[in-house]
């Protein structure tokens, strides 16, 4: 099997990391991008057949400077595609079509919602032997995945996730702009034991976690069983910060200006602090209100000049994540039977919003 890493779903954290880890390849095996869209073989063309990042983390004077990356081999899903252009391929020598040779490290950064789609047609490339790592916003998508792609926890593959607050965004299909400094943690879905000792020496148990350690710009924190702490706290803060920035249409620094936003805050906060420390009831300091609001607002503050995620996609007229941001605590909090409504009166609101936007095409 190619020990290799595969990355699905070339988004702003997808490159970031395809990028981070292909930097040091002289220790590694090729990171394979995978390619569902045929007009993507053009764009990476254009782009050299490489990915260019430019860090803006540096502080003081130093200037900000590209560094390009090359190496990679494509793979490209688009069945359909594939089958009448195998030519496509021929002038492209990193790119191969219809590949059916197993994957063992899978990294997947498309968005939440298009997760089970985009596996499907890798499904049969993923044994138990494979490690798929899922880098995205939100919870509630390997649920979703096993229910639909490996309903038998026998043949499953083994699943992490890892949260990321590094700050990126694209500038072209292929190039990005590294602007925030911040941690990757990454631990195994479904161990929840959260004690420091359990987390394996770096890289002892795990090739796809010492690669991404060995990944310096990505600044790795292996927790192990500890992930569920991290993923409801970035929940939180985006359970908060997206929706609010896309209903208010404002830059994360200028969401809590106005008193509706204001007051909107102190309730989602509320409900979500009480959902989140039923889910983890061990972590009721971490997760007080207060705690968590210091963070939302450190959080708005750091990332002042960004628009969230949710407001991006919201202007581009594309679905949003909320199902698995505010709907993921919406669920919980029916199951918990926790109050809910404010949650449930931003989902509605984002849902309008995509809606709208869906019907006026020239914005
Ligand atoms: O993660 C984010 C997002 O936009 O999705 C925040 C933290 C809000 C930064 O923009």
């Amino acid at each position: 099997m190619d020990k290799g890493i595969h990355v699905l779903g070339l988004g702003n954290l997808g490159k970031y990391v395809a990028y981070a880890l292909m930097r040091r390849r002289a220790h590694f095996p090729p990171v394979t991008l995978m390619f569902h869209r045929t007009s993507l073989l053009a764009d990476w063309k254009n782009a050299d057949r490489s990915i260019r990042c430019t860090d803006k983390t540096h502080q003081g004077n130093l200037a900000t400077e590209e560094t390009r990356v090359e190496g990679f081999r494509v793979e490209l899903l688009d069945d359909a595609a594939a089958a009448g252009n195998k030519e496509l391929g021929a002038h492209q020598p990193d790119v191969t079509i219809g590949s059916k040779s197993p994957i063992k490290h899978l990294i997947v950064a498309t968005k939440t919602y298009a997760t089970t789609a985009a596996l499907t047609p890798i499904k049969d490339r993923l044994s138990k032997d494979s490690n798929v790592l899922f880098l995205q916003n939100g919870m509630g998508v390997t649920d979703e995945v096993s229910d639909a792609l490996f309903p038998d926890p026998e043949t499953r593959p083994t699943y992490w996730a890892g949260v990321c607050h590094a700050g990126v965004y694209s500038t072209s299909p292929f190039s990005i702009v590294h602007a925030g400094r911040g941690p990757l943690m990454v631990g195994a879905v479904g161990n929840r034991s959260r004690k420091p000792q359990d987390a394996p020496p770096l890289g002892s148990t795990n090739a796809l976690l010492a690669q991404l350690s060995m990944a310096e710009m990505l600044e790795t924190n292996i927790l192990s069983g500890a992930i569920m702490q991290p993923q409801l706290t970035k929940l939180v803060i985006n359970s908060i910060i997206n929706p609010l920035t896309a209903i208010f249409n404002c830059k994360n620094g200028q969401v809590f200006e106005s008193r509706e936003a204001k007051d909107l805050f102190h309730h989602l906060l509320e409900e979500a602090g009480a959902i989140v420390r039923a889910l983890l009831p061990e972590l009721e300091e971490a997760f007080s209100d207060e705690s968590l609001g210091s963070l939302v607002q450190h959080v708005a503050k750091q990332t002042a000049k960004n628009t969230s995620s949710m407001l991006q996609d919201v202007q581009a007229g594309r679905r949003t994540e909320i199902d698995y941001i505010n709907g993921y605590l919406i669920s919980q909090g029916k199951r918990l039977g926790l109050p809910h409504k404010r949650h449930a009166a931003v989902y509605g609101m984002i849902k309008q919003l995509e809606v709208e936007n869906r019907e006026c095409p020239i914005r």
